[in-house]
């Protein structure tokens, strides 16, 4: 078995409750129903988090997230969200102690939302998705302990675009930016068009427009897509693209 699973298996059994922490950008690409599945056959109920909300327009996220109930949305940055998700827990505890398992993606804030709990740094994070090896698990009060867990994929999730969209694998680990960057630009592209100032709506002119802009040229002049596909991912996956 994978050790992904083993893991979920492990917090499964020892978790009250569930969240599933979701990208507040990418509410779709983010969640995993297989997992979600698996919580539900075990008789435990899901709470959804919806982290990094301070990238998001509230009023657009609210309308996405209408049909996830219950669900909260949080800024683990900026430490929005986190009384209203305490509360949140312990009415799904009807006021017991709880413990709960955190589960997500690579990178969507697992770490960061535990230490926003928590008011400590007693998770580490990262920039680097795949940074949490093994489950720990951190104390937020008298009531809740939380297990934080490594990100998990679904099983057959092999769309490395989707993994770069939502930095599941970080841009630097990318191993062809070009066509990551031009899929990002195809499903994205009013917003990035916006951002740059491009009126091309060709997905490879718009990377060659960018490579200009980011002045990735080569010696002969010729453009340097590749690495100019590399910047906008970083910058894709930092929020800087908004
Ligand atoms: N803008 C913004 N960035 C955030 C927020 N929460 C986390 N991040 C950033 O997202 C990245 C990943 O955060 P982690 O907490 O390490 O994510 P994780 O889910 O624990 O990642 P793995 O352990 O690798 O699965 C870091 O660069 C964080 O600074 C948030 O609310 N807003
Ligand atoms: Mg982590």
């Amino acid at each position: 078995m994978p050790t992904f699973w083993k893991h979920v298996n492990e917090v499964l059994r020892e978790a009250d409750i569930i969240i599933e922490v979701l990208d507040a950008r990418f509410i779709e690409e983010t969640r995993n129903r297989e997992i979600e599945y698996k919580v539900r056959s075990n008789g435990k109920q899901i709470l959804y988090v919806l982290n990094k909300c301070d990238l998001v327009n509230i009023e657009e996220l609210k309308e996405k997230s209408k049909e996830l109930q219950p669900s909260v949305f949080i800024s683990s940055k900026e430490k929005l969200g986190t009384t209203i998700l305490k509360k949140k827990i312990l009415q799904l505890s009807h006021g017991e102690r709880v413990t709960v398992g955190v589960l997500g993606y690579p990178n969507v804030g697992k770490s960061s939302l535990i230490n926003a709990l928590s008011g400590r740094g007693s998770a580490r994070t990262s920039s680097e998705s795949g940074f949490t090896k093994g489950l720990q698990k951190v104390r937020v009060d008298s009531k809740i302990m939380l297990i934080d867990t490594p990100g998990v994929f679904p099983k057959e999730e092999k769309d490395i675009a989707k993994f770069g969209k939502t930095s599941a694998i970080s841009s630097g680990k990318i191993k062809d930016p070009e066509y990551v960057a031009m899929r990002i630009i195809e499903e994205e592209k009013e917003r990035i068009k916006k951002h740059f100032k491009i009126e091309e709506d060709d997905p490879e002119e718009i990377l060659e427009k960018i490579a200009i802009i980011f002045k990735k040229v080569r010696k002969g002049k010729e453009l340097d897509l590749d690495a100019a596909a590399r910047l906008f991912l970083k910058q894709w996956q930092e929020g800087e693209i908004k």
